[in-house]
C-alpha cells in the first residue's frame, strides 16, 4: 500500500459538488481516504485574464496503485466531469494533482512528484498544512509548516465555513 496526497481544484460550475463527487469517485476507484482538509476558496494563481475563484482541498489516501496508474485513474475522473485540457491553466471543472506519493521522487514527461510548484502556492500549502504540517517534502527536506513560512505567495486563501 502507498500513501499519497492529492490536491483537488475546481473553478467552474458547481464547485463544491464537484469536489465531493470527486472524493466519492476516488473512494470507489482508487483507495481509502485517510484524511480530508477543509475546503478553501482561493484566488486564481498565475492565470491569464479573469477567472472565477477556485475551491481547493487536499486529501490523503491509501492506494494499491502505482504512481503512474494513480495518475491514469485521476485523469479518468477529471475527464468524466468534463475537464478539457486544451489550454494550460485555463478554467477547469475539476483538477486532480498528485502532491506526494510515499517519499518517491519521479521526473517523467507526464508526471513529476513531488508536485513541482506545491511549495510556491498558498492554495496548496494551506490545506496541506491543515492535515499534515510535519510531513517532510522528500526533495526539499523541509516540513509543510516550514515551506509555508518561507512561501512568498501573497494570494488569498479563505476557509469556507461549515466544512
Ligand atoms: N490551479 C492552477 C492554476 N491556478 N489557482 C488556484 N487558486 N487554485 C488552483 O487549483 C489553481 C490555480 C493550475 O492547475
Ligand atoms: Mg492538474
Ligand atoms: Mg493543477
Amino acid at each position: 500500500m502507498s500513501n499519497a496526497f492529492i490536491l483537488l481544484g475546481s473553478n467552474m460550475g458547481d464547485k463544491k459538488n464537484m469536489l465531493s463527487n470527486a472524493v466519492n469517485d476516488i473512494k470507489k476507484t482508487i483507495g481509502e481516504i485517510i484524511t480530508k482538509s477543509s475546503i478553501y476558496e482561493t484566488e486564481p494563481w498565475e492565470v491569464d485574464g479573469f477567472q472565477e475563484s477556485y475551491l481547493n482541498q487536499v486529501i490523503q489516501i491509501n492506494t494499491a496503485l502505482t504512481a503512474k496508474n494513480l495518475l491514469i485513474e485521476l485523469n479518468k475522473i477529471e475527464t468524466k466531469y468534463g475537464r478539457n485540457r486544451e489550454i494550460k491553466n485555463s478554467s477547469r471543472t475539476l483538477d486532480l494533482d498528485i502532491l506526494f506519493f510515499d517519499n518517491q521522487i519521479i521526473n517523467n514527461n507526464d508526471l513529476t512528484i513531488p508536485h513541482p510548484r506545491l511549495h510556491q502556492r498558498n492554495f496548496t500549502l494551506i490545506p496541506l498544512m491543515e492535515i499534515a504540517p510535519y510531513y517532510i517534502h522528500p526533495k526539499l527536506n523541509k516540513n509543510i509548516e516550514e515551506l509555508y513560512d518561507e512561501c512568498k505567495d501573497p494570494s488569498e486563501v479563505i476557509l469556507l465555513e461549515n466544512e
